[in-house]
């Protein structure tokens, strides 16, 4: 009877743990969920670009904060503090701070669960979930940042870029000083020194891959390959799509997903570096125009991404804007001194000449 008597209450205390338990981590997620999601990130970085336009599709509320590149913001100490590797974006939430692109992705989509925010993984093992990894795989690997540096650098490769020359000038003038930028920084920040030394290293070498046209012709040859994958897909999506005037698809099926996030920002940015000719358009991958279409009409893909290829919107003003805030405190200051003094004269001048009348 004891034993049995204890087993019983053995049995009673796990189911009460077991309850409590459920209840902590019940408890957990619902906080986890209420607690501010906060995102570092620049308007025209491509992966900072995947991680707002996700949040916009699962409709999540987030504080978001422009760290700008062409200011070079993302190298300050602040934020080498926050990620040591100086890149955005960088998501921060409760006691988390994450720095790579698909890490954030994936922990969005695992954070935020309730019924009422779309999901854009499926279902762990299903058919949908295979095809989304796949293709958001095969979109993660391409070398976009080296198509960007390329196309900077050597503007001939490109068709109808975005990027004007005064941009393009201002940004080689950039990459040319930042070496020189990172080492005074180190010299500056000694407890950030090893940061910023492992910084400038890697910047070195992928420099020194992305200033090479062959290279540059080589992986823009690949990408061919890619966009055939992908227009194939879109090709199987029309012939399942029944009958005219039903919803249309997206890449893996009738549902917007993150293998759309990163064909979306993909194609958005091969627009703006000026290869869209390139890859689609005029009878080419004619799946692919539609789709880039569609994707252009897309509510929220307009309101978070609509203006980036415009580079005067996107950077340009706000950087100058951010510029003269930094500077307003001692423009206001030497406005209001010289004001100041110009009235101190002023009243000095009339205060002796009255005098003077008087004498
Ligand atoms: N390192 C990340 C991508 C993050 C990244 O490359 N961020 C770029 C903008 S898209 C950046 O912050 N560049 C500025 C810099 O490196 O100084 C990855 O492995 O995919």
């Amino acid at each position: 009877m004891a034993a049995e008597g204890s087993n019983g209450a053995q049995e009673e205390r796990e189911m009460l743990l077991k309850d409590g338990g459920q209840e902590t981590e019940e408890t957990q997620c619902a906080k986890k969920t209420q607690s501010k999601l906060v995102l570092y990130h620049w308007t025209q970085s491509f992966s900072s670009q995947k991680v707002r336009l996700a949040i916009a599709e699962k409709g999540l509320k987030c504080e978001e904060y422009d760290v700008s590149l062409p200011l070079s913001e993302n190298n300050e100490p602040w934020f080498m503090r926050l990620n040591p590797t100086g890149e955005v974006p960088v998501l921060v939430h409760d006691d988390q701070v994450i720095s790579d692109p698909t890490q954030i992705l994936d922990y969005l989509e695992q954070t935020f669960q309730d019924e009422k925010t779309p999901r854009l993984i499926p279902e762990v093992g299903s058919m949908y979930y295979h095809r989304v990894q796949h293709y958001r795989e095969l979109l993660d690997s391409l070398p976009m940042d080296a198509y960007t540096h390329g196309c900077i650098l050597h503007p001939e490769i490109a068709v109808d870029s975005h990027i004007p020359a005064y941009a393009t000038n201002r940004i080689c003038a950039q990459i040319g000083s930042m070496e020189s930028e990172l080492k005074k920084l180190a010299e500056d920040n000694p407890e950030l020194k090893d940061a910023y030394i492992a910084k400038q290293r890697r910047l070195k070498t992928k420099l020194f891959d992305h200033d090479n046209v062959k290279y540059l012709k080589k992986i823009l040859d690949e990408l061919e390959k890619v966009m055939d994958q992908v227009e194939t897909e879109l090709q199987r999506r029309a012939e399942e799509t029944p009958e005219e005037g039903s919803q249309q698809a997206w890449l893996c099926g009738e549902f917007f997903s993150m293998a759309d996030v990163s064909l979306a920002v993909t194609l958005h940015r091969l627009k703006f570096l000026g290869l869209s000719r390139r890859y689609w358009g005029s009878g080419t991958r004619v799946n692919l125009e539609t789709y880039y279409e569609r994707v252009l009409e897309r509510p929220t893909f307009r309101r978070v991404l609509g203006h980036v290829n415009n580079i005067l919107i996107s950077a340009v003003l706000p950087a100058a804007f951010r510029v003269a805030k930094k500077r307003a405190p001692s423009f206001i200051g030497t406005t209001l001194l010289i004001g100041l003094l110009g009235g101190a004269t002023y009243f000095a001048f009339h205060y002796f000449k009255r005098r003077m009348l008087v004498s």
